[in-house]
């Protein structure tokens, strides 16, 4: 009987691997055949928007965290597809910051050129994968949300790929079930303009939250207050921002923080407090139990489940590189499967994870990580017949972006960066990251022919 591989979700990481297997047949070789389960109703994962939030229309936990308004927060230059560059798919250079319509525009122009639809399963949710370890066979059991059926099927190999930015950490505080105003987590923001006029506490002090919040500064909010358990973010913020130590209580309208001090008059509490890696689907001896890092443990290659390696995870791990990174991983992974690349033994694999989560742990700052997961994107790569992709240049260009955004929060999306692929320097957008308010793909392609040919 043929091979068959069960893959999990229809986001970037997904069609990676979907895209690797069709990369292989083109060339000739025999593939297996692969299955991918998807419970929205379309590819992209979070880059499809929905203005839904809590349950689908099915009754499904919704997948989206992404918001009206989301433009990219790094330059595309360094997501780009080694084999599917932006002025291929748009027949001319776009600047370096698109808008999320722009981005899933671009996911889905790749796959959609390579002809994979034909093996999604929209609108199928996966409920539960079991190993049979005589028949050495996973059974996955999918619910086909219109045709309001379970079905099972047996398959070799499964990848998860279901991504870890869609369900929320949700801690709680001291008075926030009184506060007079609304509190919510980032996964369920939407549309900035709701805050317009108001005072918006936002707890964390990552990308949610610097992104949402000067979004709501961009759509009319009156004043930001951060809480930072760890440490400020430290950025040049416009004079109605101010960055506090961790809640401590809510009292009515007050917020109270660690250092003693209070902010007034607060309208609505936004948990930027991350995300949990969830897999309601997998069975305890499965799963990866791990927080938001850029190695987590016990996986091979940060992709193989070393207990059995037949389960692979993509896109697990914390993020500087994205779309290519999945690529690199779904090439790497896909060239065990059809017998290219042997794994070593249950020991040798982990003592390799085990090296790498021991280089994470003693990483200091942001330049370091970036090269760590740019070393481990170049080890992937090097591996497999993934086209040539340049992460020295793609590590440049991140620690440029590091230095633009310490320049100016509020500027740094202005910017233009060389793409890795074809060396071009992105046009410079027709209008300022802050004064651009339609965040549609017509309004961003509307690039006056002059200025993009500058
Ligand atoms: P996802 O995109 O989350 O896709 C997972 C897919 O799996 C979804 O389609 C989901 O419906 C499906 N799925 C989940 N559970 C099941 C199930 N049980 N059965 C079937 N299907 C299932 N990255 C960047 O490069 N640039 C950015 O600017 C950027 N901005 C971001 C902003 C926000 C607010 C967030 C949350 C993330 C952002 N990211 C950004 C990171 C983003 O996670 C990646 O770009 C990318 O979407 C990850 O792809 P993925 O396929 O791993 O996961
Ligand atoms: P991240 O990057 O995982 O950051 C989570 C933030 O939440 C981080 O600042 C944490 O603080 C903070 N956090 C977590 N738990 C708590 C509690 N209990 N109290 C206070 N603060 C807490 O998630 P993001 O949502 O910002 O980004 C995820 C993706 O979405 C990313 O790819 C973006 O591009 C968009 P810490 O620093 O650990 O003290």
């Amino acid at each position: 009987m043929m091979t068959r591989i069960a893959v999990i979700g229809a986001g970037p990481s997904g069609l990676a691997v979907l895209r690797a297997f069709e990369s292989a047949k083109a060339k000739g070789a025999e593939v297996p055949e692969v299955v991918c389960y998807e419970k929205q109703s379309n590819w992209g994962g979070l880059w499809n928007y929905t203005w839904r939030t809590g349950l689908d229309e099915f009754g499904e936990p919704v997948h989206g965290s992404m918001y009206r308004y989301l433009w990219s927060n790094g330059p595309k230059e360094c997501l780009e597809f080694a084999d599917y560059g932006f002025e291929e798919h748009f027949g001319r250079p776009i600047p370096s910051y698109p808008p999320r319509a722009v981005l899933h525009d671009y996911i889905a122009g790749r796959v959609e050129k390579s002809g994979v639809r034909k093996y999604c399963k929209f609108n199928h949710a996966v409920r539960d994968v079991e190993w049979a370890e005589a028949a050495q066979k996973f059974t996955v059991t999918v619910k086909d949300l219109v045709g309001k059926k379970r079905i099972s099927e047996e398959f070799d190999y499964v990848f998860v790929a279901n991504g870890h930015f869609s369900t929320p950490n949700v801690p709680s505080f001291e008075g926030v079930e009184k506060f007079l105003g609304r509190v919510l987590h980032a996964h369920d923001f939407r549309c900035a303009d709701e805050f317009a006029g108001k005072h918006v506490l936002l707890i964390g002090s990552s990308y949610s939250a610097e992104d949402i919040a000067t979004q709501c500064h961009k759509y009319g909010a009156r004043q930001i207050t951060f809480s930072y358990r760890t440490r400020p973010m430290g950025f040049e913020w416009p004079e109605s921002f101010s960055e506090r130590p961790l809640l401590t209580k809510v009292v009515g309208k007050t917020c109270h923080f660690k250092d003693g001090s209070t902010a007034e008059d607060v309208d609505a509490i936004i948990f930027c407090t991350g995300y949990l890696n969830h897999y309601p689907f997998l069975p305890d001896d499965l799963r990866l139990e791990t927080r938001n890092r850029l190695f987590p443990p016990n996986l091979y290659k940060g992709i193989f489940w070393e207990k059995n390696p037949k389960l692979m995870y993509i896109g697990a791990q914390d993020q500087f590189y994205t779309f290519n990174m999945f690529d690199a991983q779904a090439w790497y992974a896909r060239d065990v499967i059809l017998g290219r690349i042997a794994l070593p033994d249950y020991d040798a694999m982990h003592a390799d994870s085990e090296s790498w989560v021991a280089k994470e742990e003693a990483l200091e700052n942001a330049e370091q990580m970036i090269d760590f997961q740019t070393d481990y994107v170049r080890e992937l790569i090097e591996a497999t017949d993934y086209p040539r992709l340049d992460v020295d240049m793609c590590a440049r260009l991140f620690k440029e972006w590091e230095h633009h955004k310490a320049e100016g929060i509020l500027t740094y999306r202005n910017r233009s960066y060389p793409s890795t692929l074809t060396g071009t320097m992105a046009p410079v957008h027709h209008t300022p990251w802050m004064e651009a308010l339609d965040d549609s793909l017509e309004a961003f392609l509307n690039q006056p022919a002059q200025q993009a040919a500058e």
